[in-house]
């Protein structure tokens, strides 16, 4: 049955192949490892083709990752990133058995891939961030070309010379068996199976060492950082937090804590892996237009400064109504309109040259802020301490700014190294390339925290709690409707500050059915936060939480 044997081959040939190409790329990730921890952890494949897919990602993609995935966009990104080399390697491994230059071709071409991305992220540190890629070519393409060879041993040999007829007084001589018969025998039976195995065994103990090794080393990396985090001793406060009122924490169950603790603080950037920068080494320079006297800090020379602290709550554009993508932490820092008056810096209402302040972080990402709202009295800082502890790696160590009322994306670069002073015209940020809006003051928001969607309360008092917030307008009033009824005044927690949010709660007496709560807030300036529901693109999404709840 030709039929039946010849798919058992295909099948084994599948097989083989496939096997080929997924040890080869084992082996290409594990030497890129290696490379990578020798020069750059940031300079890994999967690291510099992530970011590059990030850096080119269109913000509606974006915008449904973080929505979609959430905190776990990043491992969702490298997942998917493995998945699509693991189909490629398969691919190439079965091409390898036929065409085997081909193959080990098609991997060196993947190498120049992610070369080529390596040298496009912005945070690139040179021809050098291209080694990784293109060692951990060279390695897969090697390995192929070996397994392939012994997968598929050489052109298959023909039947033969033709025998030649001798006289038959001569003996006739035996027939040869010939070691594969093309048309006769399956691949599975031509394979060099003891040359296969081994050298799949070498690749794999050779690249199980080399990716460990490249781990070690780029874990070593980041030890100097590490230790100068836990060898920070903070400062006092010249200018300690406002005490927060008793009244500003509602013991409700289920609102969200005033503070938010900095392992619960929602964490939302471009990094996929997170900057580990030296305090002792790290420097911030500030520079551009307008600047007179440019100069550049260590952390002492910071540290050495009056700081203030002040609890602030910093929200993230991506959030939707309703979202989780905002924490209050208490924040300690250097004022940042005193370093740029100190700089020469002008307000453009005083007739300064500069209207942008343009942050630039460790790994490249920019964030443009209006100089105006940075000098016009709120507290505007260079963080370096969070809620008691120097800043986690995640949230920017060792430091990153925070402007109060302005979405993260336009003011709250974390490990930022670089301050330049430049013009909106001159200059677009990271987002504002990629269609976010230059200027993103935070919109008057509210959510319910309890009850939670879908919950099924018992008919009687419910407490609806959750929090409000306009950062530099303040909250005056809260109110809630129970589906088409009246709005309702909410009773407020204390206020801490116009830059916090504000807790809030209301007792609703629940009849049975199924009904919805809606929440909406008023600003300090009596502005009522809008009923017109808009994406959280370009600047921020606007609407008014709703919460379906059947009660009992
Ligand atoms: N270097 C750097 N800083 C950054 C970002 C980033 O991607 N890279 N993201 C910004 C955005 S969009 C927000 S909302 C805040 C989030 O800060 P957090 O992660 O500490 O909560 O950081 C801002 N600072
Ligand atoms: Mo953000």
């Amino acid at each position: 049955m030709p039929g039946v044997s010849s798919f058992r081959n295909n099948l084994f040939r599948a097989v083989l192949g496939a096997s080929a190409g997924l040890l080869a790329a084992f082996a290409a990730l594990a030497v890129a490892a290696l490379a990578a921890g020798l020069v750059r952890p940031a300079a890994g494949p999967v690291t510099v083709v992530g970011g590059a897919v990030i850096d080119r990602t269109p913000a509606a993609v974006k915008d449904f990752a973080i929505r979609t995935f959430g905190e776990n966009d990043k491992t969702a990104l490298r997942l998917g990133i493995l998945a699509v080399l693991a189909l490629i390697a398969v691919a190439l491994g079965v091409l390898a058995l036929s065409h085997r230059r081909a193959g080990s071709g098609g991997v060196l071409l993947f190498g120049a891939v992610g070369a080529a991305a390596a040298l496009s992220r912005p945070d690139s540190a040179g021809l050098g961030d291209a080694l990784p890629s293109i060692a951990g070519a060279v390695a897969g393409a090697l390995a192929l070309y070996v397994l392939a060879s012994k997968a598929a041993p050489g052109p298959v040999p023909g039947p033969g010379p033709v025998p030649v007829r001798v006289p038959v007084s001569a003996p006739v001589p035996e027939p040869v068996p010939t070691p594969a018969d093309a048309d006769g025998q399956d691949d599975a039976e031509r394979w060099n199976r003891r040359g296969f195995l081994t050298a799949a065994g070498v690749t794999v103990a050779a690249s199980a060492s080399a990716g460990a090794l490249g781990t070690f080393l780029s874990g070593r990396q980041g030890q100097g950082a590490v230790a100068s985090r836990a060898n920070l001793i903070l400062p006092q406060p010249a200018s300690p937090a406002p005490a927060v009122p008793a009244g500003a924490r509602l013991k409700i169950p289920g609102v969200t804590a005033f503070t938010t603790p900095n392992s619960d603080f929602y964490r939302v950037d471009t990094a996929l892996t997170v900057p580990k920068v030296d305090a002792g080494t790290w420097r911030l320079r500030i520079h551009g237009n307008g600047v007179t006297r440019p100069r550049t800090y260590t952390l002492d020379q910071l540290l050495a400064r009056p700081l203030i602290e002040r609890d602030i709550t910093l929200t993230c554009v991506s959030n939707e109504v309703g979202g989780p993508y905002i924490g209050t932490a208490r924040w300690l820092g250097v004022p940042l309109a005193d370093l740029l008056e100190e700089a020469g810096v002008v307000p453009p209402s005083r007739g300064g040259e500069a209207d942008q302040l343009v942050a630039r972080s460790v790994d490249g990402m920019t964030l443009g802020s209006p100089v105006e709202d940075l000098m016009d009295g709120r507290d505007a800082m260079l963080a370096v301490g969070m809620n008691g502890e120097p800043l986690p790696f995640d949230h920017g160590f060792p430091v990153r700014m925070l402007v109060p009322g302005l979405y993260g994306y336009v003011s709250a670069c974390k490990w930022i190294t670089d301050i330049e002073l430049t013009t909106f015209d001159a200059y677009d940020a990271y987002w504002v390339k990629r269609a976010w809006a230059r200027r993103a003051p935070v919109k008057t928001q509210s959510r319910i925290d309890t009850p939670k969607p879908f919950a099924r309360p018992a008919a009687g008092t419910v407490v609806v709690a959750g929090v409000a917030w306009a950062q530099r307008r303040g909250i005056t009033r809260v109110q809630i409707r129970v589906d088409d009824g009246p709005w309702q005044d909410a009773d407020l927690a204390a206020q801490a500050g116009v830059d916090t949010w504000r807790q809030w709660s209301y007792r609703w007496g629940a009849t049975p059915g199924g009904h919805t709560i809606t929440v909406r807030a008023t600003d300090g300036t009596g502005q009522v936060q809008t009923e017109r529901r808009t994406r959280t693109i370009p600047d921020g999404a606007s609407g008014r939480h709703s919460v379906f709840v059947t009660v009992t």
